[in-house]
């Protein structure tokens, strides 16, 4: 059965699928949305506080690995071939061309392109594909269901498009089977530690995919054998300095490229808390996966390259610094913790002079995006490449000015370690017994009708019968899990997965979840005030009928400016004025253009679903918050 699941997500992505089934303990997620590095537990090995792995830089020498239990049981196989699948089709032809030679056999596997040029390999994937049909009209078994439910590595949008309709009698058979396991009393209370999702943006090659790889090590989310893999691989790209980075960035077109490209997202807790890294792209065409990426997090981590030359292109005009850090206030997020990266560079070497240019020139820029340093804002240098002073403290010798500074809580941070800092803070404004609203991220079928999205506000408890908006359509909640648990319920600030006895097509990203009697509005005109950060060249004049996409939630849709109706001068005060232009803060009402019912609140009753971003031909020109929802409009003429 496995192995047709797994076939089943070949077929959509072959090179995946190989780097899935040769790095099998790291399993890949291949949403559109978000991409979730799975740690199957098997791979997980927790290194104690005094292990010289958790201690040490993360570059894992040969000498100071620790063994794992199957070196220590002295077992020779190539660990490239420890969860090979003998059944699977794709292994099953690769190693008949390898004529039998089961090393051959994984090294042609690692060249998806070479393998795709033989008919056979063609062939094997359109038996697999076959097969995969039977399997998915065949009666669901629910302790798979239920143990893939709880597992990370899904295939969700476009295997649900691939997927046919689930009958009625295979929805009422899983639901009456998640009844009797809900009976089986293996549902967990939420665990009490408090949960944070940690965006982490800045400039293209800040360093925010090798920083996350790192923390994973370090908190001994990945062991050192699947480092080591990434280094080989790393190495035949010619990108041996990525080797952290590919923990996160896992499809081909990352890898080859060295850039993040969907968000990557990963889990690891402290004894205080428990966090979600959600690792965004930095490069300025993927600022849309960074926005859906920032919009489910609680705290920024805006990464900066202290490298010389680095920090200046980021942070000057145009530099993705100054886009992340706006967008990221915009949508919400509390906290930012301004990582000062790359202080082992050679260009750097720890220095404080360097290291205070770089503070004193965010300061003024940050306060200027509208965070109050003192309150929201601090500041850790590290080196994600080596692991200083992400859990271990730098060492004075290295950088002796630290202990000193933080001592002296300057700019603001009284922590010495990244891991410190994070545990420093403390999410306000959670309601657990407000409305409840879940924007919906991803929906897929597994199953079951599975659902993917970030408590927003409530909580949702198993059994609650719940309405979804914009439809109306009632749905019951049949199971939650965070992570790959099985909890009872789940409170704001949780990722969910949630299995609902009802439709894969009753979802669209971007519907909300709610209970029965306190459904989220769905207007087509509604009042913003805006800020507008920076209008096009080629369209300087914000009036009405300016055309742009807004994002709110988990959403995009276009919009058309209905009226102007005001434009308000640094003072707040209000004045009625026929266009706006860049610097200038307004209130417009906005008419939606396309199709799309939306669900969204006034900012001051659900912030998360009332925060929005406008942006045009793929810049931000506007950020802002919605303060009214108005009776619809008729479509202006577009200018
Ligand atoms: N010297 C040094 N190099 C680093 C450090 N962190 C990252 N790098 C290097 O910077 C390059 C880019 O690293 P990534 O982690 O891919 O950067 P990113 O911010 O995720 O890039 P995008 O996803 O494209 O936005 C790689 O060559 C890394 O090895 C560091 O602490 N020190
Ligand atoms: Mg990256």
């Amino acid at each position: 059965m496995l192995c047709l699941y797994v076939a089943q997500t070949l077929i959509l992505n072959l090179q995946t699928y190989i780097l899935t089934f040769v790095f099998h303990d790291l399993a890949v997620s291949l949403s559109g949305v978000a991409k979730t590095v799975g740690l199957p537990k098997a791979a997980v090995k927790l290194p104690s506080a005094a292990s010289p792995v958790a201690a040490a830089p993360p570059t894992p020498p040969p000498a100071t690995i620790v063994p794992t239990p199957a070196d220590v049981s002295g077992d020779t196989n190539d660990d490239d071939e420890e969860d090979i699948d003998e059944n699977d089709p794709l292994w099953k032809v690769t190693l008949q061309l390898a004529k039998g030679d089961r090393a051959e056999a994984i090294k042609m596997l690692e060249d998806p392109d070479a393998l795709m040029a033989f008919p056979e390999v063609a062939l094997a994937l359109a038996e697999a594909e076959k097969e995969s049909e039977e399997w998915e009209s065949s009666a669901p078994v629910v302790d798979a269901a239920v143990e893939s439910a709880g597992s990370e590595d899904k295939v969700m949008e476009d295997t649900q498009k691939k997927t046919a309709a689930p009958t009625v009698e295979a929805i009422a058979k899983v639901t009456s089977e998640v009844a009797e396991e809900v009976d089986s009393g293996d549902v967990k209370e939420c665990d009490p530690r408090e949960h944070m999702n940690l965006v982490f943006i800045g400039h293209v090659d800040a360093g925010k995919s090798t920083l996350s790889g790192s923390i994973l090590y370090i908190q001994g989310m990945v062991d050192s054998r699947t480092i080591e893999k990434f280094e080989r691989e790393a190495k035949q790209r010619n990108r041996d300095s990525w080797f952290l980075a590919f923990i996160m960035d896992t499809s081909e077109e990352e890898r080859a490229k060295g850039k993040t490209v969907e968000v990557g997202r990963a889990f690891f807790v402290t004894d205080k808390n428990r966090y979600t890294i959600l690792d965004a792209p930095g490069h300025k065409n993927y600022v849309p996966n960074m926005i859906s990426g920032a919009a489910q997090a609680d705290v920024g981590v805006l990464v900066i390259s202290a490298r010389k030359g680095e920090f200046e292109t980021g942070f000057e005009k145009g530099g993705q610094t100054r886009e992340h850090a706006l967008l990221a206030k915009t949508l919400g997020i509390q906290y930012l913790v301004v990582v000062v990266n790359k202080m082992d560079d050679p260009t750097v070497a720890w220095s404080q002079e360097r290291y205070e240019e770089c503070v004193g020139k965010l300061k003024p820029f940050l306060k200027s995006c509208g965070y109050v340093i003192k309150r929201d804002v601090k500041f850790v240098p590290i080196s994600g490449l080596t692991g200083a002073n992400i859990k271990v403290e730098v060492s004075a010798a290295v950088c002796p000015w630290w202990k000193e500074m933080y001592s002296a809580d300057q700019h603001n941070t009284s922590t010495g370690t990244l891991m410190e800092a994070f545990d420093s803070l403390a999410i306000e404004g959670r309601n657990a017994a407000a409305p409840l609203r879940i924007p919906v991220l991803d929906r897929y079928f597994e199953r079951g009708t599975v659902v993917l999205g970030k408590v927003e506000s409530g909580t949702l408890t198993m059994g609650d019968e719940l309405a979804i908006a914009p439809t109306k359509k009632t749905v019951k909640c049949d199971a939650i899990y965070i992570g790959d648990e099985k909890v009872r319920s789940a409170k704001p600030g949780e990722n969910v997965m949630i299995k609902l006895n009802c439709q894969v097509e009753d979802f669209q990203k971007g519907y909300v979840l709610c209970h029965k009697a306190s459904i989220c509005p769905t207007p087509r005109c509604f009042s913003v005030q805006l800020f507008l950060v920076d209008m096009l060249e080629h369209r300087p004049i914000f009036s009405s009928g300016y055309e742009a996409v807004l994002h709110v939630h988990t959403l995009e849709i276009e919009v058309q400016v209905a009226e102007l109706i005001c434009v308000m001068d640094p003072t707040g005060k209000k004045m009625k004025r026929p266009f706006a232009r860049t610097g200038q803060q307004c209130v417009a009402k906005m008419r939606i253009t396309s199709d799309l019912n939306t669900c969204l609140e006034k900012f001051d009753d659900f912030p998360a679903l009332g925060r929005v971003t406008l942006r045009d031909e793929g810049k931000t020109i506007a950020i802002g918050k919605v303060v009214g929802i108005n009776k619809d409009l008729p479509p202006l003429a577009k200018k």
